[in-house]
């Protein structure tokens, strides 16, 4: 976490504290300044160092919360912050993870019943007792209800989009070691799981302590779980990171042993098995001349598990070193990460029909991002200079039209989009790559499209999303998005369920249904790439793959530094099986204006 993100995530955390307490407008005030805080590129220490009237200077800060932020750098702390925290000692976190459950709500049922945390929050509605809070009902109570187990599910995954970088920063601080020769993520991020459980590093050195002692001395590491010989745990960001260390010619099968999945091992190791090898995390070994227990390898965790380590390296060494060795002895081709779920790639890997998947150089534009004709914060040529600065060979700008789910009128109408058209040609002469004019249309409740036909036929490109109407249930949720697939002006279908990766589940329709669609009428399907969204997710990628229906890959960026999350949604339709041409925005400029015409 840079000191930016720290600062903005404190200033946050007083935001919230102060709206329970009830206090009006400030709230707000903070959230600003925090915002600018995160997106500002210069370091905040050193603006903090340099006094407050240059902190002050950071759009939307002022004096005030200027002066808060130099204490924090200086002190460690904020005063008010911590005599807040005091008055309100609740996990605000885990509380507000409940949909419809706000900082307000959290101070109301605080000071009411002394709710401080999800289990209490579970036991008071159970009990009845929210509902006799002032401000509260029956069917508040009951929402309340419905939502914890969700919230506290999420509470115990961690997002790619929040780890991933934590796991970067880690692999590059024992990457710079000189006894390390090779380092490498695994577990669920090297499989670029939306979600994950904890982090999981691989390193190949001779030497074991001394990295070890690197690893617990990182700086992101807040405390140390545990550290013994070859491997250690750290929290990080409250994220647990677990480090391996393992000599380097074993490096590969430890490789491939901890990326997982377990399932995927499962299958891999029978094959061992079925060979008369065996497979395990100090390399595959040819046992057919062993006899005995140490060579069943019969895929019995609990047996390789408490056998000693020796015991397990029997029999000749066939591969090891390295992973793709490792699934070539197997006579398999080398298996993508991404593929490793048990869903059928140990099969394709066998008969040598491994899909070519879409890597993140193969991107040549964004087809979804926003600017401040709607709620980004950076101007249409801003945006698209950005996309060639990324060396892509086209810009789409979808700023959100109005319709249901957009607040505070942020969207546009049917007169500035109109408007906007020659805002974005003109902005196309500063620009060296051509930008197209599309619009994020809304998808009301019923499936149709909250913009006229007229003014939809008139732009380059269509995305049409869901943003309100979350909650229904399958049938309607299906019916609602194949309208919209089917709608004649409709280019692609924008993060199809509007999930919200642990704060909402989103839809839930029917996925052959749509991708089937989507494939009859020749609509793309959007991975949004936003972390927080990773929708369409792998499984829905698949089933548009199988259907023949085209990807896209999407950043929804509203700032330039977004459209780097676009490596997030080239993982997620990895996970799906798509190939390079399967996406739509893999393809040239022509390649996608003979799409959209
Ligand atoms: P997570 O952390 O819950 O998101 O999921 P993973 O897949 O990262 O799981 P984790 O961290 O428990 O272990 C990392 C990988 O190591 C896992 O995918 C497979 C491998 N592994 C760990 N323990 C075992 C085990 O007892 N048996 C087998 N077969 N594999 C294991
Ligand atoms: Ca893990
Ligand atoms: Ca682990
Ligand atoms: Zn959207």
């Amino acid at each position: 976490m840079s000191r930016n993100d720290e600062v903005a995530t404190r200033l946050e955390e007083f935001a919230d504290l102060l709206e329970a307490t009830g206090v009006e407008y400030k709230p707000t005030a903070y959230r600003r300044a925090a915002e600018n805080v995160r997106e500002h590129p210069a370091p905040i220490e050193e603006l903090a160092a340099e006094g407050e009237d240059a902190v002050a200077e950071i759009d939307r800060v002022g004096d005030a919360i200027a002066a808060k932020i130099v204490e924090y750098v200086e002190t460690g702390e904020i005063e008010e912050l911590t005599d807040l925290r005091e008055e309100l000692p609740v996990d605000m976190a885990g509380l507000t993870a409940v949909e419809g459950v706000g900082p307000k709500t959290v101070g109301s049922l605080y000071d009411a019943l002394g709710v401080t945390d999800l289990d209490e929050l579970e036991a008071a509605a159970k009990a009845g007792e929210i509902q006799e809070v002032s401000g509260f009902g029956a069917v508040t109570e009951q929402n309340i209800l419905d939502n914890v187990p969700f919230a506290r599910e999420s509470r115990e995954r961690t997002r790619l989009g929040d780890a991933r970088p934590v796991a970067d920063d880690a692999l590059a601080s024992l990457a710079d070691l000189d006894s390390v020769r090779s380092a490498e993520v695994c577990g669920s991020i090297r499989r670029w799981k939306p979600t994950i459980g904890d982090v999981d590093l691989l390193v190949a050195s001779e030497e074991r302590d001394p990295i070890v002692e690197a690893f617990t001395d990182w700086d992101a590491a807040d405390a140390t779980i545990e550290a013994g010989t070859g491997k250690a745990s750290v929290r990080a960001d409250g994220t647990r990171v677990d480090l391996r260390i393992v000599d380097p010619d074993e490096f590969g099968a430890a490789l491939q042993y901890f990326t997982g999945s377990r399932a995927h091992n499962v299958a891999v190791r029978n094959r061992a098995i079925d060979r008369d090898l065996k497979l395990n995390e100090y390399g595959l070994f040819d046992v057919s001349d062993v006899e005995g227990e140490a060579a069943a390898g019969d895929g019995d965790e609990a047996d390789v598990e408490a056998a000693e380590p020796d015991a397990t390296r029997v029999g000749d060494r066939v591969a090891g070193e390295d992973e793709d060795g490792v699934y070539r002895a197997l006579d398999l081709d080398p298996i993508p990460p991404e593929l490793r779920e048990d869903r059928g790639e140990v099969e394709a890997a066998a008969e040598g029909r491994l899909p070519f998947l879409v890597e993140p150089g193969d991107l040549r534009g964004d087809l979804h991002t926003h600017t401040d004709w709607s709620d980004g914060a950076f101007s249409i040529a801003e945006m698209a200079t950005a996309a060639d600065e990324r060396g892509y060979d086209y810009h789409v700008v979808t700023d959100h039209a109005t319709g249901p789910g957009m607040v505070g009128g942020v969207g546009l109408d049917e007169s500035d989009i109109e408007e906007q058209a020659a805002a974005i040609a003109e902005a196309a002469e500063e620009v060296d790559i051509p930008i197209f004019h599309g619009i994020e249309a809304n998808i009301d409740a019923d499936g149709g499209l909250s913009t006229d036909d007229e003014t939809l036929a008139a732009l380059d490109l269509v995305v049409a999303s869901p943003h309100a109407a979350l909650g229904q249930d399958r049938e309607e949720a299906t019916e609602r998005l194949i309208r919209a697939v089917e709608h004649p002006h409709v280019d692609v279908l924008g993060h199809p369920t509007g999930r919200l990766i642990n704060e909402r589940p989103g839809l839930d329709p029917d996925i052959e249904a749509i991708a089937a669609a989507a494939s009859s009428s020749g609509t793309a399907i959007e991975v949004n790439a936003n972390p927080a969204r990773l929708d369409a997710d792998g499984e829905f990628v698949r089933a548009a793959v199988e259907a023949g229906a085209p990807i896209a890959v999407n950043t929804d960026a509203h700032a330039p530094r977004e459209l780097d999350n676009a490596r997030y949604g080239v993982h997620t339709a990895r996970r799906g099986w798509a190939e390079t041409s399967n996406v739509l925005n893999a393809r040239s400029l022509n390649g996608l204006r003979s799409f959209v015409l």
